[in-house]
């Protein structure tokens, strides 16, 4: 099947006629093409979106949430079709695809849709000076959005509802890896009523197609989530032409466990933060800490459970773990499970490729714990995104939270314990941008969403992405 851009409501082929092969990961197997578009098809993504700005910029916001409410009424519908191209394009569980990826990303424009009409700016009496000022929230215009490959609809989505929310047109592009739901996206558009025009998506390589929309001088500010070089080198290309960016980068999550902690919750929880989606996940709990007066006991349960994840065929209902997400990507784990032997961890258990009957050139891993003596190590210390986590003990509240903090990243942090006054102590000192207590990944759209240091800039959700995409202007009037 050859996918299509999508420019001016419109399926065009990419102008080159050049086309980029789409892998299946569950069985190795080549089973589409995508558009490898060049310069001259972001630009005419971008002239469309152009034209098409004045008007939906001058929408109703009535008018704007009703399109994405029906958005997403209509993903609703298709749950069953758009889960199944998940799972396919990307190797996850098909059970996991139709429970969190395609309900969030029916959500993201169900909420943006309601957001829209609830989002206000202030104003400010100047009293002394017989002046009121207020604030204009006024949309930038051409915008882009640029998703990853792990959560490819969810992410996607997660940008551009916000962006045409906001009355902006957007040039988008999805990864190359799993472009099969923003393609299926498309339809939907049109059938919603999306007018022509406000989002354009265009499909290619990063360092082409993503090229070109970084670089376009008139497309004054990018949504961005991916790896941390990406981010970076964005960063610098946009730098130049004072673009504004918001950047949702990787991550090396502490998961730190307390031996006051409600344990059964724990353990389940913490199998989960560990390889939902492969572990494929920038919130994933990569580096699990534990109270030394708990680890031997942990590190034996949590072995029994992990023993016990089903890896397997993505469209398999009694698969816990699909195929990986690429062979490249594949790799790219294999070798750190070979550099934290070379460090000398301990690979406690999986490490190991796993060969699926009847899919034996599909990209799958056992689920993988490292034992490590030191946090200083790689593997503790990179963002592997696969099915590899690594654990430790430790014996106080401060060296703990120093380990956590202690890596160039800081996304999120997920803590175990009934201690109150720890919990508010850890909380405030954790180097991250969201810090769970005694959860994991759970979300609320309205919450401010984002990292520090290496895991990137700026805040999405809720208000915080409207505000991204919207630049505020001063009025001062006089009376
Ligand atoms: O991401 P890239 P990749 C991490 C993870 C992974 C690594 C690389 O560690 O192993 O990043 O993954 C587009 N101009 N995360 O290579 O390259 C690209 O086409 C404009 C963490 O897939 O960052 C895709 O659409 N765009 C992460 C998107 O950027 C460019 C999720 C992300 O691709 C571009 C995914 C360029 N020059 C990977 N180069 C998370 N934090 O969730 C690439 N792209």
């Amino acid at each position: 099947m050859k996918l299509k851009n999508f420019i001016n409501g419109k399926f065009e082929n990419p102008i080159s006629n050049e086309w980029i092969d789409n892998y299946n990961p569950s069985n190795g197997e080549v089973y589409g093409q995508i558009p490898n578009s060049s310069k001259a098809d972001v630009e005419n993504a971008y002239q469309t979106a152009k034209l098409a700005f004045p008007s939906w910029s001058q929408t109703t916001f009535e008018v704007r949430s009703r399109i994405l409410i029906k958005i997403s009424e209509l993903l609703e519908t298709n749950l069953q079709r758009f889960a199944e191209a998940e799972s396919k394009d990307n190797g996850k569980p098909i059970s996991l695809a139709k429970a969190i990826d395609i309900p969030r990303a029916a959500s993201n424009f169900r909420f943006f849709g309601n957001a829209i009409t609830q989002f206000a700016s202030e104003s400010h009496e100047s009293i002394g000076q017989k002046a009121i000022n207020y604030t204009l929230r006024q949309p930038i215009g051409v915008v882009a959005c640029i998703s990853p490959w792990n959560l490819p609809l969810y992410l996607f989505t997660w940008k551009i509802a916000p962006a045409i929310a906001a009355g902006n047109c957007v040039v988008a592009k999805p990864s190359e890896i799993t472009p099969m739901t923003a393609f299926l996206l498309a339809e939907i558009l049109n059938e919603a009523g999306l007018p022509k025009g406000v989002l354009n998506i265009v499909h290619g390589l990063g360092t082409t197609t993503g090229q070109a929309i970084i670089e376009h001088p008139e497309i004054k500010a990018i949504s961005f989530t991916g790896g941390t070089s990406t981010g970076e080198h964005i960063a610098r290309v946009a730098a130049p032409m004072f673009k504004k960016l918001s950047l949702e980068l990787g991550g090396k999550n502490p998961n730190i466990i307390f031996d006051d902690c409600d344990y059964e919750d724990m353990l389940e929880t913490t199998v989960r933060s560990s390889f939902t989606n492969q572990g494929q996940i920038c919130l994933c709990g990569s580096r699990i800490f534990i109270e030394d007066t708990i680890y031997e006991k942990f590190k034996a349960d949590f072995i029994e459970k992990v023993k016990k994840l089903n890896v397997g065929h993505p469209s398999e209902n009694t698969t816990n773990i699909g195929a990986l997400v690429s062979k490249s990507h594949l790799e790219k784990v294999l070798t750190f499970i070979d550099i934290a032997k070379e460090e000398g961890g301990n690979i406690l258990f999986g490490g190991k490729k796993v060969i699926v009957k009847g899919f034996e050139n599909g990209y799958y891993l056992e689920p993988t714990i490292i034992e490590v003596e030191t946090d200083n190590c790689k593997v503790n210390q990179e963002e592997i995104f696969g099915p590899v986590v690594t654990i430790m003990s430790f014996k106080t509240e401060d060296e703990v939270l120093e380990m956590a903090n202690k890596v160039k990243y800081g996304l999120s942090a997920t803590l175990w314990t009934n201690d109150l006054k720890r919990t508010m102590r850890l909380s405030n000192k954790l180097q991250v941008g969201i810090v769970w207590v005694n959860t994991w990944m759970l979300r609320d759209l309205r919450t401010p969403f984002g990292g520090v240091k290496a895991s990137g800039v700026g805040r999405e959700g809720g208000f915080e992405a409207l505000r991204f995409f919207t630049e505020a202007k001063n009025v001062c009037i006089k009376y």
